[in-house]
């Protein structure tokens, strides 16, 4: 069976996205939650995968890591399952804003870090972050317009949605407003089954990470 190896599910972004991958495959899959923020975090992570550093899926005697790399490999595992688009020219698009969110914003990412489970009144944001927020707007509005919703590709939940859904959670922890197609789309993206259930698991957890928490 498939193995997933994660960080807490309060805090590890990056571990969520491919879990989303993979809960939209149906594929049965074991976890390993490694607790984040402590001494021997890299070591314990380095037991499941060589990079130190959590998600990674364990295929029998395959480890792939590295959130992105796990969604290509997912698609290919389950090529009956459109986690990319089926047109080449939608895939094209969804890989370059996949891969924009993957490598950049990182004034974002740096000054909202994720807490899936708070929610704080809004703030001054810095012009720099601010920006990086009009882009991502902007990105999602371009393909709700042109692939037509609810997800980025249309119907179905993919691995560009999954990208983009701790985007989702910083929006509504920072308070950061939203409107109209862009409203919808974190409404989409947080209703989802599949996150309410990550959501519920990252209540019941009584990890502590100190990086995250005071
Ligand atoms: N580029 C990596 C980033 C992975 C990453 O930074 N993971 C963090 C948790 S969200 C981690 O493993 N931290 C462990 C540590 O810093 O010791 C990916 O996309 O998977």
């Amino acid at each position: 069976m498939l193995k997933i190896v994660l960080g807490n599910k309060k805090y590890s972004s990056w571990s969520l996205r491919p879990w989303l991958v993979l809960k939209q495959t149906g594929a049965p899959f074991e976890e390993v939650v490694v607790p984040l923020d402590m001494p021997d975090t890299a070591e314990n992570i380095r037991r499941y995968s060589p990079s130190g550093r959590v998600p990674a899926l364990i295929d029998g005697a395959l480890t792939v890591w590295d959130s992105l790399a796990i969604c290509e490999y997912l698609q290919e595992k389950f090529p009956q399952q459109p986690l990319w688009p089926k047109d080449a020219a939608a895939r094209a698009h969804a890989r370059s804003i996949s891969s924009e969110m993957h490598s950049g914003f990182t004034n974002l990412r740096n000054d909202c870090a994720v807490k899936f489970l708070e929610q704080f009144p809004p703030g001054e944001l810095r012009p720099e972050t601010k920006s990086e927020i009009e882009r991502i707007k902007a990105i999602w509005i371009e393909c709700l317009r042109k692939y037509g919703g609810p997800f980025l590709f249309g119907s179905r939940f993919g691995i560009a949605d999954a990208m983009y859904a701790p985007v989702v959670s910083r929006f509504r922890t920072y308070s950061i407003p939203v409107e109209g197609p862009v409203k919808a789309y974190c409404e989409a993206i947080w209703d989802l089954p599949a996150l309410q259930e990550w959501l519920k698991a990252a209540r019941a957890e009584k990890l502590r990470a100190k990086f995250h928490e005071p």
